[in-house]
């Protein structure tokens, strides 16, 4: 999507810079219900937008009765509504990939929950009109950029139907404060249940179209495809998944994990943007078992986990695993596409248990 070929060798300059531009989530985070900010996953595709809130206007435009353009003062004076949201990255999971797509190189800490304020975008699109005909609205970012040898700026569209659902937001705050820079301040759109993707940043304009949109970010980047040619589909939904607290501590370099050895409480969260998650499930060493579920926060956010797990010494791989209300599972073999999207793997946690009383006698 980026124009190089996917690769089955080591990593190269280009991703490394792009690793370290669009941080994910350090996996230990994964105990808060709502991420605290600065640990919120980043993907940043061009540069952050240089935007001066006092002069800032949100068009309003296209096929609509009454075209109009908001300050964001005028935006925050609307009637606002705050809800967890879980946002994760369509690339999430794609550096495990073989070959690699060569892009931003996530194992699988592309996600976050935020604690979202902001006017539904049903109410502003109601008030503008949307004339008959109309059959998607793009929604346009300030950054601008070059990606496939098509220079654009960030701009992605929704269906009619799916930019009227109640809980896609024009939102300015991100738990409890103004958006910052990288979040896509003043106001970005937020489409709960969907890959971050849709949730467009540094929002400038609205507009109801009659055809449906052709940009870049729609219709070339974001679709489950086999090979270049392959038009595919259009990337939405998030995909069932859970993740675990890497338990014990780290190995600096390897990440490799050691407990020690008795009961160790394993806990994590699950999500899923097509419905509530019903079900977690932890393996140990390939024998799998049922994790209790904490009681949702929200209806777009993850759902807590715990498990307790009886060690014994030596060395383990710990497997976890949700199922949605659609029954949708995680594969244990990931399929493969070519812009490395929608990866929902098993998250696998080698961890060596020491025997403490071993050791010390
Ligand atoms: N304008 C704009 N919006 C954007 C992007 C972008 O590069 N430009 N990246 C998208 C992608 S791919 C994701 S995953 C989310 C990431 O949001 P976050 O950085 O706030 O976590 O923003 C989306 N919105
Ligand atoms: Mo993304």
């Amino acid at each position: 999507m980026g124009g190089a070929e996917p690769t089955e060798g080591p990593l190269t300059a280009d991703e490394l810079q792009l690793a370290a531009r669009n941080s994910g989530m350090p996996l230990e985070a994964l105990r808060y219900d709502i991420t605290p900010t600065g640990l919120h996953y980043l993907l940043v595709h061009f540069d952050i937008p240089e935007l001066d809130e006092s002069t800032w206007r949100l068009e309003i435009g296209g096929n609509v009765e009454r075209p109009r353009s908001l300050t964001l003062e005028e935006l925050r004076g609307l009637p606002a509504s705050t809800m967890p949201v879980t946002m994760e990255c369509a690339g999430n999971g794609r550096a495990r990939l073989t070959p690699r797509p060569i892009s931003q190189p996530w194992l699988a800490e592309a996600v976050g929950t935020g604690e979202w304020t902001g006017t539904p975008l049903r109410d502003v699109l109601v008030a503008a009109g949307v004339r008959p005909g109309t059959v998607e609205i793009v929604f346009s970012g300030a950054d601008h950029g070059a990606q496939g040898t098509v220079e654009h700026d960030y701009e992605r569209s929704l269906s009619v139907a799916d930019a009227m659902r109640p809980e896609v937001l024009l939102a300015y705050e991100m738990n409890g404060r103004p958006l910052e820079p990288e979040h896509g301040a003043p106001v970005r759109l937020l489409v709960p249940g969907w890959y971050g993707m849709a949730s467009v940043k540094w929002l400038t304009r609205i507009a109801a179209v009659i055809e449906p949109f052709q940009g870049y970010q729609q219709a070339i980047a974001y679709r489950y495809q086999q090979h270049t040619e392959d038009p595919g589909e259009g990337v939405r939904r998030i995909r069932v998944r859970a993740l675990m607290v890497p338990p014990g501590y780290p190995d600096f370099l390897t990440r490799r994990r050691t407990v020690e050895a008795g009961e160790v409480v394993l806990r994590g969260r699950a999500w899923s943007g097509d419905g509530r998650v019903e079900r977690v499930e932890v393996g140990v060493d390939g024998a799998w078992e049922d994790a209790a579920l904490e009681p949702p926060i929200g209806e777009f956010a993850w759902r807590g986990w715990r498990y307790l797990w009886k060690t014994a010494p030596g060395d383990h791989v710990l497997l976890c695993r949700a199922t949605d209300a659609g029954g949708n599972t995680q594969p244990l073999e990931q399929p493969w596409n070519y812009q490395g999207m929608g990866n929902n793997l098993v998250q696998a946690v080698p961890v060596t248990v020491r025997d403490i009383t071993a050791r010390s006698s």
